[in-house]
């Protein structure tokens, strides 16, 4: 069977996402897109070569008989309305974080799921299927410096363009807030956000970098450096201490260099590229698991998960304190 896929989205990352499926991966077929700009929508899909038919809206699409299932990659605000209908049409849905801008939108979605009775939803977190938090994961799992104590994670970037208010919380943290609790088998207790001197390299009114501290259920404290304007590049970090030795998140594999009198390796400089392999594995799962009826990789609580860190994250921030994190109970229907 060839899925046969419908992008609502197709602006930057939706654009990325067309070209992967036509070009890179096996097993599905983009046949229909939808934009609220249509002549952008068409243009993404002759781009990558596609013949896809135009949508007029996304709920049109996601109804269609010619489409299998969907991919969301338009602006966060739409995702709720847009998982919700694929839902209630009974199609996997991939959808780009956030799952939902508020933690009432993505609960409703885990509702509608559940009631549904099958996972039909995967969530845009990415980092799961990246090779060095894999490795790092099976040395954590394997116990290989016994339990996790501290974690040391930086998320740096070399520029925010049109960042503002708390989107370094809301739009960058909250792969650091999903891959964190995946790699540690943990959920969070409580935040707190420092602020540090600010920089004076992005706009004045944006407050960057962030400290974010958080801790886990089992006592572990985690702290999560929010960089977004540091301009020598794209840099993801994480040190973790336990109690038998350290372990390290991997540096991307490039070549180091020993010329004119120095030791050097490049610092890739957009996130694109950091994470490009670990999209094109997250999509070719994506692509198998609906084939197969069986919806696996980040969900629905995942996203809910990660809305209620990222709200107590940015109350934090507001507030000075430490604001208290309460995830409810994982549903039977999530667990494992
Ligand atoms: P973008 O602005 O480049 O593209 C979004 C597109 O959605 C635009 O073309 C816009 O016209 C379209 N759109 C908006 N409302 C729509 C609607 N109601 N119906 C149909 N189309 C609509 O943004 P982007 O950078 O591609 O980001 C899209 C989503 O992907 C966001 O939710 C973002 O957070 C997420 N994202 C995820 C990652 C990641 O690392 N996983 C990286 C970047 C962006
Ligand atoms: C962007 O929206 C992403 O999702 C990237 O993965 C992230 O690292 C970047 O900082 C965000 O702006």
């Amino acid at each position: 069977m060839t899925l046969r896929v419908g992008v609502i989205g197709t602006g930057a990352i939706g654009k990325e996402h067309i070209h992967r499926i036509t070009n890179k991966l096996t097993g599905a077929r983009i046949v229909a897109v939808n934009d609220v700009n249509a002549a952008q929508a068409e243009a993404a899909a002759k781009g990558a070569g596609v013949d896809a038919r135009v949508f007029d809206s996304g709920q049109e699409l996601i109804n269609s008989p010619e489409v299998d299932a969907t991919i969301v990659a338009s602006w966060g605000p739409t995702h709720e309305e847009f998982v919700l209908a694929s839902i209630a049409a009974g199609k996997p849905v991939f959808c780009e974080k956030p799952l939902a801008v508020t933690a009432e939108g993505c609960r409703k979605i885990v509702d509608a799921e559940m009631a549904h009775g099958k996972r039909l939803v995967q969530v845009g977190f990415m980092r799961r299927y990246d090779r060095s938090y894999r490795q790092l994961k099976k040395v954590l799992d394997d116990e290989k410096i016994g339990a996790p104590l501290i974690l040391n994670c930086a998320h740096r970037a070399p520029a925010a363009p049109g960042f503002k208010g708390d989107m370094a919380i809301t739009d960058s943290i909250v792969h650091e807030l999903d891959v964190l609790r995946w790699l540690l088998n943990d959920d969070y207790v409580s935040a707190q956000v420092i602020l540090p001197r600010k920089t004076r390299l992005c706009d004045a009114d944006l407050q960057d970098p962030h400290v974010i501290l958080l801790r886990t259920a089992q006592g572990i404290l985690i702290n999560i450096e929010s960089f977004v304007n540091a301009q020598y590049g794209y840099d993801i970090q994480c040190h973790v201490v336990g109690e038998t030795g350290t372990a390290s998140l991997p540096e991307p594999a490039d070549v180091i260099l020993r010329s004119e009198a120095k030791l050097s390796r490049a610092i890739l400089v957009d996130w694109q590229l950091r994470f490009i392999d670990a999209f094109d594995v997250e999509f070719q799962d994506w692509i198998d698991c609906s084939i197969r009826g069986e919806a696996q990789g980040p969900s629905s609580w995942d996203g809910y998960v990660v809305s209620v860190t990222t709200d107590a994250c940015v109350k934090a921030k507001q507030t000075g304190n430490i604001e208290p994190i309460n995830i409810p109970a994982i549903p039977a229907f999530y667990a494992g």
